[in-house]
């Protein structure tokens, strides 16, 4: 269907032309148009209360200040909590990583591009594809063995893969996208 055709038949909904014409071959357009139309305006992001940890900008079609979402420790950690046991490349042995799914993340500020620029407090930067968080289940992490990553060391926000499930994720092409002290993620 083309754009202008949508449109009209969403401004038609909204007109309540559909109801007043009483034209039942309108009435699934006007299901599905007014269901895409709240699919963008109900989950407004909040605004961060506290010290904004990470920023993401770029193509995303929510954001709480002008051109960028802002986040806060809490904003994060009110996604669904997740964790992954994994070895790492840095760590000795087996480690516990709590965090959130960056799949959720992303899905809050709605992604219109296939890759994001991941940048860090030290200016490393990693292109890494959107797909890799659905497909691995890639978590932010906030915590390794129950305490918090400090920005220090790794912190506060660092990518964890869960490399020790897929063989394929042991391999440098998919270490370098291990980001620790991420500050910012810029969709393209
Ligand atoms: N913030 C930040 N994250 C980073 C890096 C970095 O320099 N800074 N190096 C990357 C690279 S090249 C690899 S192989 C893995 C492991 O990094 P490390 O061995 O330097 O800790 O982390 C990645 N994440
Ligand atoms: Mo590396």
């Amino acid at each position: 269907m083309s754009l202008l055709l949508q449109l009209r038949i969403a401004d038609a909904c909204r007109a309540g032309a559909a109801v007043v014409l009483g034209v039942v071959g309108l009435m699934p357009l006007c299901a599905s148009a007014d269901s895409t139309a709240d699919d963008k305006t109900s989950h407004t992001l909040p605004k961060p209360t506290g010290p904004v940890i990470l920023v993401v900008d770029g193509a995303i079609e929510r954001t709480n200040f002008p051109g960028e979402a802002r986040f806060d420790m809490q904003m994060i950690e009110n996604l669904p909590a997740h964790t992954i046991s994994t070895t790492t490349s840095v760590t000795d042995g087996v480690q516990k990583f709590d965090g959130v799914r960056l799949q959720d993340l992303m899905d809050s500020v709605g992604p219109t591009g296939k890759k994001v620029v991941a940048s860090a407090l030290n200016d490393y930067r990693v292109n890494i594809p959107i797909a890799d968080f659905a497909d691995y289940g890639v978590l932010l992490a906030t915590k390794m063995s129950g305490e918090r990553l400090q920005p220090n060391d790794k912190g506060p926000l660092w990518i964890i893969y869960p490399r020790d499930d897929y063989n394929r994720l042991m391999d440098i092409r998919y270490d370098v996208r291990w980001v620790w002290q991420l500050k910012r993620l810029t969709v393209e």
